[in-house]
């Protein structure tokens, strides 16, 4: 695991400071905990030394994009290990729902939830198709399927459920609910790589579904995404799709765009499925962590996972219940932020953001759940590069904000917690 896995660049991983009183947080004054920012999604990075030479290969071979050895060998891995017949590799999970929702032929009214990345409701939007945001059951964060059915309407062609955090979203019902209505049924399974529902791996369920390799999922390939699916003929429709509808040297048979993989992203995609399971396993074993540091911490708590499926791990996510923490999210945020610990905001609901928010101004009279939700949760950090005793002083600090939770609170009162969150975030990024 040594060769995949690298320590921090730095042997300082996190200061000699116990941050047990207020005094010594960063924001109250003292010494940030962290030399260097700890980030939700530092790309994981398989074995440099192989990803090299396959780069050299195609430079010397001379064979860039439009198909290619590593292409292909991406897509029948990811075909192989979804258990799916057909896997489709796109520049990206964006463009792979874009080209996905358009070869199903969506149109009208596609329900989706609120709660998710942007890129759900924008790659429908962006095709002028309605995204109708529906609110989620509290309990798992992914859609509630009661209410799925009250948001369908003579317009409504297709549901997108999603895999918000890897957790499997209710499939069956889903399922159920698509063929009652004749609906088209697709998953944005971004999160969900490598993890199983009742034992199947996701991909094979709907009539499709999307993987994200982007840079910051446990599994990346730089950029780059897939559709998978089970039906030879939407799977040939995908493929004409992602480059530009070509059917032979010069014809096409209908419109579409580019969303071709290169062989570089392709190779570090290979590279990386190598290194897979290590990557979980670090994932499993900061999640534990975390779990066991904050075990007890009224008013925290971990979301779960199903340790009898297959997980990725790839999202530890607090819950805070503010009635009893007392110190309240944004709070908590920019006590890390101060510490050099860049926790996110993962996810603030689509309908709050723009273009949706001048569009459905009422939508949040529907979405209750979403938006309370929203307003709780922190992505913390993991991936290959967070240790062990990063987490316990990152813990600690969280300890330390809640049990005195009410002089934090006052002590941070008037002060402009999202703007400096923000900037402090930008400005290390840059
Ligand atoms: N559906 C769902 C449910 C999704 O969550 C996503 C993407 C998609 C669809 C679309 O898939 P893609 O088109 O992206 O393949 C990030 C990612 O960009 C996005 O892929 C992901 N979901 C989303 C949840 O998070 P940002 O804007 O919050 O990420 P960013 O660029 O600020 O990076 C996050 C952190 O990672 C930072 O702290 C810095 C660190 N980082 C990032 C990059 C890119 C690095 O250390 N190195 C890097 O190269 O959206």
């Amino acid at each position: 695991m040594n060769s995949v896995v690298p320590k921090t660049g730095t042997s300082e991983i996190a200061r000699a400071i116990s941050k047990l009183s207020l005094d010594e947080l960063a924001i109250f004054g003292g010494e940030p905990a962290f030399p260097e920012s700890l980030h939700v999604g530092r790309p994981n990075i398989g074995n440099r030394q192989k990803f090299h030479e396959r780069v050299a290969d195609i430079l010397e071979r001379k064979w860039i994009t439009n198909g290619g050895r590593y292409v292909d060998e991406f897509e029948r891995r990811i075909a192989d290990l979804s258990g799916v017949e057909h896997c489709v590799a796109m520049c990206n999970g964006t463009v792979a729902l874009e080209i996905a929702i358009r070869a199903l032929g969506m149109t009208g009214e596609v329900i989706v939830p609120s709660f998710t990345f942007i890129a759900t409701a924008n790659a429908l939007q962006w095709q002028e198709i309605t995204p109708v945001f529906c609110d989620i059951d509290p309990r798992t964060h992914n859609l509630d399927p009661a209410r799925v059915e009250q948001m369908i309407t003579p317009r409504t062609t297709g549901l997108i459920g999603v895999h918000v955090w890897g957790r499997p979203c209710p499939v069956e019902a889903l399922t159920e609910i698509a063929s009652r209505h004749g609906l088209k049924l697709l998953f944005d399974s971004a999160h969900a790589f490598g993890c199983s529902h009742n034992g199947r791996m996701i991909g094979g369920f709907g009539n499709a579904e999307v993987f994200s390799f982007h840079a910051t999922k446990f599994m990346n390939s730089l950029e780059g995404g897939a559709v998978v699916t089970n039906d030879a003929q939407l799977a040939e429709r995908i493929h004409l799709m992602r480059n530009f509808g070509f059917t032979g040297y010069d014809e096409t048979e209908y419109i579409g765009t580019n969303g071709k993989l290169d062989e570089v992203s392709a190779a570090m995609g290979v590279t990386n499925l190598e290194s897979m399971e290590e990557f979980v396993a670090v994932n499993r074993r900061n999640y534990r962590l975390y779990d066991k540091e904050l075990t007890g911490v009224d008013g925290v708590s971990l979301v779960k996972y199903n340790e009898a499926e297959r997980g990725n791990y790839q999202y530890v996510v607090l819950e805070l219940d503010e009635s009893k923490t007392i110190v309240n999210r944004e709070q908590l945020m920019e006590i890390l932020h101060e510490e050099n610990v860049l926790a996110r905001r993962y996810f603030r609901g689509c309908h709050q953001m723009e273009p949706y928010r001048s569009l459905f101004p009422h939508a949040a009279m529907l979405l209750p759940d979403t938006e309370s939700l929203s307003k709780r949760v922190l992505t913390l950090p993991t991936g290959t590069d967070v240790e062990p005793e990063q987490i316990s002083v990152l813990c600690q600090i969280i300890k330390t904000s809640v049990s005195y939770g009410s002089e934090v609170r006052d002590r941070l009162a008037g002060r402009e917690m999202v703007s400096a969150a923000g900037a402090k975030f930008y400005s290390d990024l840059s």
